[in-house]
Order: C-alpha cells, then sequence, then structure tokens
C-alpha cells in the first residue's frame, strides 16, 4: 500500500508557483506558456540531459514521425513556422530533436529546466494547499500547480523473458538507444518487436547488418510513407493563410492537417474502392490511408474489410516466399494505429533477413548466445527490443503521487485511468497533465498546444478570483468517462490488442484511455469551460 507520509512534508523545501515535468513538445510550450507570457516562476524538470521528450529518447536507425511536418510543430508564433523549415514532409528524429533545441533557444527555455532530474514522488498538503514535489537527488519543492507533460508513450515496456540478464552480447530498448549511436554494420541483430519502431527499425538497418533475424509476434498492417521533401506550393499556400491552417487543423477530427474523407465506402464498387486505396498507396502515408480514402474504416466493418483485401492483396504480391508472405499478413481488423514504411515488406526477399513467427515458434528463453524458440536457437550479437511503451499511465503511475485527503493516484486508476480529456483528473487540485490518459486520439502537438492554453487560463483563472486551488468535479469526471466508452463502442479499435487500450501490457486492464470524439469536439469543450468560468471544476478559497 501506498503511504502518503513517504513524501514528508519539510519546511525548507525550495518555494516555486509551478513545477513542470517534461521537455518534449508539450513540456516545452508550458514552460514559455507559464513563464514567458503569464510570468509565473516555473521550475522545469526532465531524466533527460536535454530537451526533445520522446523525440530524446528515441534515437534508433530510421526513428521519425509519420505526421505532416507543417502540422507537427507549434502554431503558437506565426513567426517561428516562418523561421523553420522543414525538409521532409515527414520530418527524422534528428530534424525533430533539432526544432525543439531551436525553440528552446529561441524562448530561453533551458534555464528553467533542471536536466537530467527525476520527479520521484508528488503529495498535495490539504493544510497549506500546496504540493509538495520530491527529486530523485533529494531535493524539496513546494509548489501551488504541478503541470506533468510525462508523454503518452515514453514508460517502456521490457517483456519479462527467461534468460535475459545471461545474453552475453548488447541488448537495447528503441526508446533508450545509445546517445552517441551505435555501429551495427557486419552484425547478427534481433529484432523483437513489429509496431511502429519495430518496422521503421528493420527497413533501416536490413541493409547494413550482416543478418537481421525478426522476431513477430502479431502481423501489422502497413502502407508505404512515400518520404519526400515538404511541397513547396503547399507550404506557401499555408504561409498564405496562416490562422486558416491552423483553424483547419483543430477543427479536423485527427489534427494531422491532412485531408479526412467524408464518403464512406459503401458508396464505391469494389473496382472503385481498390482504386481508391491505389492512389493513397501511390501517395503515402499511414493515417491518410485511414482517414482519407474512406470515412468509415475504422468504424464499419466491410470498409475495413476493403481496407484488409487491398493490403494482404499487397503483400501476396510484394514479399517473394508463400511462407514469408502469409506469416506477415494479418488476420484481423485493421484498427491499430495504423503504420508506414519505407519497403518493409519487400525487406523479407533479402537474403539477410529471416522471418521467425513467434505465434508458429514461441520464444522459450533468451541464451547467452541469442535467442531459443521451440525451432532452435538463433546465435545473436545484437537485441534489440522495440516491444513498445505502457502507454498512457505508465509514466504518470512509475512515481508515487498523492492528491487530496491522501488519495493515491496508482490506487485510483488501479483499474483504468479516470481523467478529462487528458488535462486533469478529479481529486488532484491544481494539478495537470498535457496529453494525459483520455486525452483525443489525434496527433500530439496541436493537441499539446489547445492544453497548456486550458491549463494557463485555468492557473490564470485561480489568481484572478482569489481561489487558492481548482480542481475537477467527480460528476464531471464520470459523466466524461462514460462519454469517452460510448464513442469508443462506436469504433473497431476496441476489438484488436494494442496499447490503445492497455492490452499489450500483461495485467493491465484493457479500457478505453482516449477520447475519440475528435480534435474539433476537444478544443470546443475546452473553450466552453474556459468560457463558461470553468464550470465542473471547484475552486476552493
Ligand atoms: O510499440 P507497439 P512501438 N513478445 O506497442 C511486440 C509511436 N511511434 O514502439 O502486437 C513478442 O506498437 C508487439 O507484439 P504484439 C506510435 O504511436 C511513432 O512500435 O503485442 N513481441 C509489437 O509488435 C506507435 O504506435 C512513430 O503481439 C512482443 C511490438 O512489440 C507507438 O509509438 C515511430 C512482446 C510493440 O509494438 C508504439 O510503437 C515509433 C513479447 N512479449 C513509435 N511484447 C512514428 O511517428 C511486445 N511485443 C512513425
Amino acid at each position: 500500500m501506498h503511504n502518503p507520509a513517504s513524501i514528508p512534508f519539510v519546511r525548507d523545501a525550495i518555494q516555486t508557483d509551478v513545477v513542470l515535468i517534461g521537455a518534449g513538445f508539450g513540456g516545452l510550450y508550458a514552460m514559455h506558456k507559464l513563464r514567458n507570457e503569464l510570468g509565473l516562476q516555473v521550475q522545469g524538470f526532465d531524466a533527460a540531459t536535454g530537451v526533445g521528450g520522446t523525440w530524446y529518447w528515441n534515437r534508433y536507425p530510421g526513428a521519425r514521425a509519420d505526421t505532416e511536418s507543417t502540422a507537427y510543430c507549434y502554431s503558437f508564433d506565426e513567426q517561428l513556422f516562418h523561421d523553420w523549415q522543414w525538409s521532409e514532409r515527414y520530418p527524422r528524429q534528428s530534424e525533430i530533436l533539432r526544432f525543439l533545441n531551436f525553440v528552446a533557444d529561441r524562448y530561453d527555455l533551458h534555464r528553467s529546466y533542471r536536466f537530467g532530474t527525476t520527479v520521484i514522488g508528488t503529495r498535495y498538503n490539504d493544510d497549506t494547499g500546496r504540493w509538495e514535489v520530491v527529486t530523485g537527488d533529494g531535493q524539496h519543492y513546494s509548489t501551488q500547480f504541478i503541470v506533468e507533460g510525462v508523454g503518452l508513450l515514453s514508460a517502456r515496456h521490457v517483456p519479462d523473458f527467461k534468460g535475459i540478464d545471461q545474453f552475453q552480447g548488447e541488448i537495447h530498448h528503441t526508446s533508450r538507444w545509445p546517445l552517441t549511436g551505435m555501429d551495427l554494420r557486419g552484425k547478427r541483430v534481433g529484432v523483437i518487436g513489429t509496431g511502429s519502431t519495430g518496422v521503421q527499425l528493420i527497413t533501416t538497418i536490413a541493409p547494413e547488418v550482416a543478418h537481421l533475424s525478426v522476431f513477430q509476434r502479431t502481423p501489422q498492417y502497413t502502407v508505404p510513407a512515400v518520404h519526400r521533401p515538404v511541397d513547396p506550393v503547399f507550404l506557401a499556400e499555408i504561409k498564405a493563410d496562416y490562422r486558416g491552417y491552423w483553424a483547419r487543423v483543430r477543427q479536423s477530427v485527427s489534427a494531422f492537417g491532412i485531408h479526412e474523407s467524408t464518403r464512406t465506402a459503401g458508396l464505391d464498387t469494389p473496382a472503385e474502392q481498390h482504386a481508391a486505396f491505389e492512389r493513397q498507396w501511390q501517395s503515402g502515408g499511414g493515417f491518410q490511408f485511414m482517414l482519407s480514402v474512406y470515412a468509415d474504416i475504422v468504424t464499419n466493418r466491410d470498409a475495413n474489410a476493403a481496407a484488409t483485401r487491398f493490403i494482404t492483396g499487397k503483400i501476396r504480391d510484394i514479399v517473394t516466399d508463400p511462407d514469408t508472405a502469409a506469416a506477415l499478413t494479418p488476420t484481423d481488423l485493421y484498427a491499430r494505429r495504423p503504420l508506414c514504411d519505407d519497403g518493409y515488406y519487400a525487406t523479407f526477399n533479402r537474403d539477410n533477413v529471416t522471418l521467425i513467427d513467434l505465434k508458429r515458434h514461441p520464444l522459450i528463453e533468451i541464451t547467452p548466445a541469442g535467442i531459443c524458440t521451440d525451432a532452435g536457437e538463433i546465435a545473436l550479437d545484437v537485441i534489440v527490443f522495440a516491444t513498445g511503451f505502457d502507454a498512457f499511465t505508465g509514466n504518470y503511475l512509475k512515481f508515487d503521487q498523492f492528491g487530496r485527503d491522501g488519495l493515491s493516484l496508482r490506487e485510483k486508476w488501479a483499474h483504468r485511468p479516470r481523467a478529462w480529456h487528458g488535462v486533469t483528473t478529479a481529486g488532484f487540485p491544481n494539478w495537470f497533465m498535457i496529453f494525459g490518459p483520455m486525452c483525443p486520439f489525434t496527433s500530439q502537438p496541436p493537441a499539446h498546444e489547445v492544453e497548456v492554453e486550458f491549463i494557463a487560463e485555468a492557473i490564470r483563472h485561480v489568481r484572478a478570483t482569489g481561489a487558492a486551488s481548482i480542481e475537477l468535479e467527480t460528476t464531471v469526471e464520470d459523466t466524461f468517462m462514460a462519454q469517452c466508452d460510448t464513442l469508443a463502442a462506436g469504433t473497431l479499435f476496441h476489438e484488436t490488442d494494442s496499447w490503445i487500450n492497455g492490452s499489450n501490457i500483461p495485467g493491465k486492464p484493457k479500457a478505453t484511455m482516449v477520447f475519440v470524439g475528435g480534435m474539433a469536439a476537444h478544443v470546443a469543450e475546452l473553450q466552453r469551460v474556459i468560457d463558461s468560468g470553468f464550470e465542473g471544476f471547484i475552486l476552493r478559497p
């Protein structure tokens, strides 16, 4: 049982207005907003030695976004958009990290962070109305507000394979790739996991390694990314109508800055459907394949089946060995986070790449020399875990957090996370998240901006009204959770197992953890609450 007393209130704690955890997209904007615009004293922390969040840690070969770079950035400062030039439509990790450093320099954000510092506990003091925050180096901070931008996908998942410690070669999780890189040339490499990360890594390293063994548990649908430079005509159009462009992103469903189809697949004949999918396959993009061709791929079984027929046909066409093609072919719905790639299926035509189907040949153990399945041992120099993350809740529950009356966040979220629009949770006054559980199921940077702006307004409201704290009403949270469940039931996402519903982590209850009502509805609701003077929130003197 977690004990609030494990975080004592100390008299000489360092005083601040806001403790901000995280220096990724959301954290950096929050630092700028709260410190530079609201004039608050903000103490930031990040476990990394620099800014970047997920883009600091995920340095594996091939890491890049699959969101149009023109929408994978900030909108709050038009001049920033003009002063930064993305090179490709899907930016690489190194370019995104350079962008976030550019932003941190431009708004002088580094100086308010303590990097290389982990927060290990937070506790609300019911008597003083302030939070106690403890860091890994034993420092205590006393703050009125907490803002946690700790990342949706950052608590890494390393499966508990037997023998993991006895491997004599190198083992890495993709999200803790050596900062200085790693030379894989001429090595025998085993990759476990074929999600977004595995697909990017496998495709990138296959040409350089001596041999690549891909350990696949569940085959995935993936479509070509079709990397290309940012289209100068498209960029000029955005710059000419900057506000209109971002308004459209905020008014969309996905906030990806892409065309979202309103046409249902059933209106087309199978031949027309095939032609429409083929056009999208040629033009590239995973989210586009799911959202731009038809409106109902993730809500209608027939539309979904049309998409799966098309992709599985492509797998058969591309992969020359029929057994490998069969093993790479998914049999379930196309209802996970969509993937795109740079020649993933064709990679399995290479002589130096072997697919190991773990459903047929289960992984038994990791040995000193490699990986053993029931078909025998595969000798390896390097093992890479591309095994994903304890998404949504992992990073919030990694450390003790106690709200009003000693309420433990771990206990409150033991069966599922309960929250409102990814921004806060009842029982935790003056405590905010950026893109926490029950956030919209959208591209992140635009949603981060909207949420940071909401948090800033909430803090401004507390200060302006002379209140001590603001806290979500439990009934509002309950109503919102029910709404999230109803909306999710109308999609096919809950019929597959993935990090979206927590089913990728052994023992984690499967549940809805997102608001699938879309970006426009998310924006509208946050704005409605601001305009109403924070209806649904309790202000305490
Ligand atoms: O993680 P995942 P990810 N034994 O959970 C397998 C974002 N992202 O890091 O499907 C064997 O999707 C697991 O198998 P299964 C993006 O939002 C974005 O790839 O559970 N295998 C699966 O194949 C993405 O969705 C970008 O059967 C095991 C894989 O590991 C999210 O991060 C790039 C296993 C995990 O896939 C997460 O992606 C990269 C076990 N015990 C990431 N446990 C871009 O912007 C797990 N697996 C493009």
